[in-house]
């Protein structure tokens, strides 16, 4: 039987009028939510063969540099669409662009699209490969605002289970500017299981991190961050060498139009527009 939800001295309730009305309110009052159904298996199974083919060409690309990696480097692919256009194609598709556009509500940029992948763990007591760092997105930020000013969306390319490392997340705290105590995050976090096909949105301020992998399997995904674009790239957007008509492609939604550097007429220039 249903139970009837009876109110007493409330004068203003919220109305959704739409599955993404329903979806976008869980957001903005949790910080997260799975949305579901978004890409089909075929789609799914394309990222996973780019994924992989991806893992092989990042080791590559960093073989011969003199850089150092740190540990907490381990299991991201840095610009991933660097290595498929795919990555890229698949957040453009008009069921995303309209989630963050509702989602924002302002122009927006992708200032990030970075592969993230669990490796089993061998060591319960130890990290395997993979960002098991608890941050937001919005990195260095002890801040709350009004309304998201970035948002992230993880894309699981392998069912997302609380045993094979789903996400980490601390619903609501986007809306509080310093991390928890140990023991409130222990007692509070919420494993974003997700099935092949649904997404994971976060508000760039909600804390997460990479679970631990016990599951036997590796978990993979890719995180796209959407953010208004007064914030930065984390690196410069366009890769070294773009396939053909990338720039055309993907400008508007990399730059949105936005210079990241406009000189001081083109600056001027803007504002009398
Ligand atoms: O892979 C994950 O579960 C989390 C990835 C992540 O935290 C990130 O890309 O910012």
């Amino acid at each position: 039987m249903k139970r009837e939800m009876k109110l007493s001295g409330i004068k203003h309730q919220h109305h959704n009028n739409s599955k993404l009305d329903a979806y976008k309110e869980e957001f903005d009052r949790k910080g997260c939510v799975i949305v579901k159904n978004v890409f089909d298996q075929e789609q799914i199974a394309s990222l996973q063969r780019a994924y992989d083919a991806a893992i092989v060409e990042n080791l590559n690309f960093y073989k011969n540099k003199n850089v150092e990696m740190s540990k907490k480097e381990m299991g991201i692919i840095r610009q991933i669409y660097r290595y498929d256009e795919l990555f890229i194609e698949s957040v453009v598709k008009k069921e995303i662009t309209d989630l963050v556009d509702r989602f924002i509500d302002d122009d927006w940029i992708i200032t990030q699209q970075n592969g993230s992948h669990v490796d089993e763990n061998k060591n319960p007591n130890g990290d395997s490969v993979g960002v098991q760092v608890w941050h937001r997105d919005f990195v260095f930020r002890h801040i709350t605002t009004s309304k998201p000013l970035m948002i992230n969306i993880l894309i699981p390319l392998d069912k997302f289970t609380k045993e094979n490392g789903a996400t980490n997340i601390l619903p609501y705290s986007h809306l509080f500017p310093e991390f928890p105590s140990k023991e409130f995050v222990t007692d509070n976090l919420d494993y974003a299981e997700a099935d092949l096909g649904d997404i994971v949105v976060l508000n760039g301020l909600t804390y997460h991190s990479a679970g631990q992998n016990l599951g036997g399997m590796n978990r993979r995904s890719f995180n796209t961050v959407f953010a208004v674009p007064a914030i930065r790239h984390q690196v410069e957007p366009f890769p070294e060498h773009p396939k053909d008509d990338f720039i055309k492609k993907y400008e508007k939604f990399l730059t949105a139009g936005y210079s990241n550097n406009p000189s001081l007429l083109e600056f001027i220039q803007e504002r009398n527009a």
